[in-house]
């Protein structure tokens, strides 16, 4: 693909809670951090352990022909199996027991008990294997929301989205390429909700999807022992290099109650923000009684007036323009 600006990731050593939340945090862009104590999961989670230890309690998982699972066209399939025989055949490339075919890939983004209420915490659903796993303490225990097991077959590619909610995200065994889109770059990105429409990223279809080329790719490879800071609204599109198992810690970055109640996947839009989109709709309702023209002609004043109003670099450059000749405070 042609003129997309690749940018890595910085990757940063030695970080304890207070250089992460001095240097990094305030950044709000992803940063992947070496060498943080995640406990003895490093060593011990092989296949063997994970089907001893995770034993027959069932999950939820996706299934699919091909390995770039698409959440919007859905061609995958949900399908239960015991956590050890999932992990069985999520680690080989062929199976002799399978749902829909011979190489068909997997993928376990663990749940909580009570599916649609419940946000995933390792230590009630594997209490056994999250005692190996050590949540890094970069947040007070009130912010804490879920902590969700990513286990993927090799080559499997999950679609880029975004979550509400500040994120690190630990790789523990195998490799995975992850890409990043910044917020700022949503028009770019040919969104429905919060799943970019864009499924192949390495090679897009630029007559389907032209302005993708101006989304500025982050991107980064984690290895085992890596964590990775997703900050909120952050895009991103994960790619197993091999098979691997991931834990993702999602936590609350704003007061409690700016969150949806009902939303166990961290990936609802703040109450706020949906209250606004909703007005969003009825404004744009209440246009159509108008002709054609003086639709067109309204909703480029409401842009206009939204830009102003809520892009970060618009306000500064409009308070500057307002703010008569700089002068320093007296
Ligand atoms: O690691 C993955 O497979 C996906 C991670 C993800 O989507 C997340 O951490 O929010």
């Amino acid at each position: 693909m042609e003129c997309q600006e690749k940018i890595h990731v910085p990757v940063f050593t030695d970080i304890n809670k207070d250089s992460f939340l001095q240097d990094i945090y305030p950044q709000r862009k992803p940063a992947v951090l070496k060498g943080v104590n995640l406990g003895p999961c490093l060593k011990k989670w092989t296949v063997e352990y994970l089907r001893q230890k995770g034993s027959d309690k069932e999950v939820k998982i996706h299934v699919s022909t091909v390995p770039q699972m698409d959440f919007l066209r859905k061609n995958f399939a949900y399908k239960t199996l015991p956590f050890s025989e999932f992990v069985k055949r999520a680690s080989e490339r062929k199976h002799s027991d399978f749902f829909l075919c011979e190489d068909e890939s997997y993928y376990l983004r663990s749940l909580g008990e009570d599916v649609r209420k419940e946000p995933a915490d390792l230590s009630r659903q594997f209490p056994d294997l999250a005692e190996d796993f050590h949540i890094p303490q970069f947040f007070t225990p009130e912010q804490f929301f879920s902590s969700v097991f990513r286990i993927s077959s090799c080559g499997l590619q999950l679609w880029t989205h975004y979550d509400v909610m500040d994120n690190l995200l630990a790789q523990v065994t195998g490799t995975k390429r992850v890409v990043l889109y910044s917020p700022q770059d949503a028009l770019h990105l040919y969104l429905s909700g919060d799943k970019s429409e864009v499924l192949d990223i390495d090679s897009p279809d630029l007559e389907q999807f032209p302005e993708f080329v101006k989304a500025k790719r982050y991107e980064c490879v984690l290895e085992p022992g890596d964590l990775l800071f997703i900050p909120a609204l952050w895009f991103h599109n994960t790619l197993a290099q091999q098979f691997g198992v991931g834990v993702n810690v999602f936590w609350r970055h704003l007061p409690a109650d700016s969150y949806d109640k009902k939303d166990p996947y961290g990936n609802k839009d703040p109450v706020a923000a949906s209250r606004a989109l909703q007005a969003l709709e009825r404004a744009l309702k209440a246009l159509d009684e108008l002709p054609a023209d003086y639709v067109d002609f309204y909703g480029r004043r409401m842009i206009q007036r939204i830009q102003k109003r809520t892009f970060v670099g618009a306000q500064v450059a409009d308070s500057i323009l307002h703010s008569g000749p700089l002068t320093k405070p007296g």
